[in-house]
């Protein structure tokens, strides 16, 4: 088996943070055996949600989702561990709550927020690649 240890960026999004769930989410991450390498409370300024979510850049939801994300305090976590962009991604579940399988974050405490999909409580990097760069968005070099 391939053995490759990880550094993911997860945020806690405005709607996790103002819900109380920051706790409820790092608690997942420590469960899982992965390790919270740094972490921070920061009001993400436009630029840094221009570049985070560069790739979506002319979707219909782009600009819901960089107010949105500009909205209230966010959490921002590196977390490391083996295969952690994966693991994550999974404890965090599909995009959509609605869609979003129990057990999940976005299952368990995402469902009630009326199909917003925009609200869904974390960000999770999708890559080694995208991990990188979104670690030096948040965390600097
Ligand atoms: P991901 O967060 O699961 O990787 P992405 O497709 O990268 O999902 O989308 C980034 C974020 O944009 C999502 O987490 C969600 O907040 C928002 N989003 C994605 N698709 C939609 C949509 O169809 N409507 C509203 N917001 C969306
Ligand atoms: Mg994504």
């Amino acid at each position: 088996m391939k053995m490759s240890t990880e550094q993911t960026l997860i945020l806690v999004k405005p709607d996790g943070v103002k819900r109380g769930l920051v706790g409820e989410v790092i608690n997942r991450i420590e469960k899982n055996g992965y390790k919270v390498t740094n972490l921070k409370m920061l009001t993400a300024d436009p630029s840094q949600l221009t570049q985070h979510y560069a790739e979506h850049k002319g979707k219909v939801f782009y600009e819901p989702l960089i107010e949105f994300m500009a909205s209230g305090p966010i959490v921002a976590i590196v977390a490391q561990g083996e295969q952690v962009i994966e693991g994550f991604r999974k404890m965090a579940g599909a995009t959509d709550p609605a869609n979003a399988e129990a057990g999940t974050i976005r299952g368990d405490l995402a469902g009630e927020q009326g199909g917003k999909v925009v609200q869904n409580i974390v960000h999770g990097s999708d890559s080694v690649e995208s991990a990188n760069r979104e670690i030096k968005i948040f965390f600097g070099n």
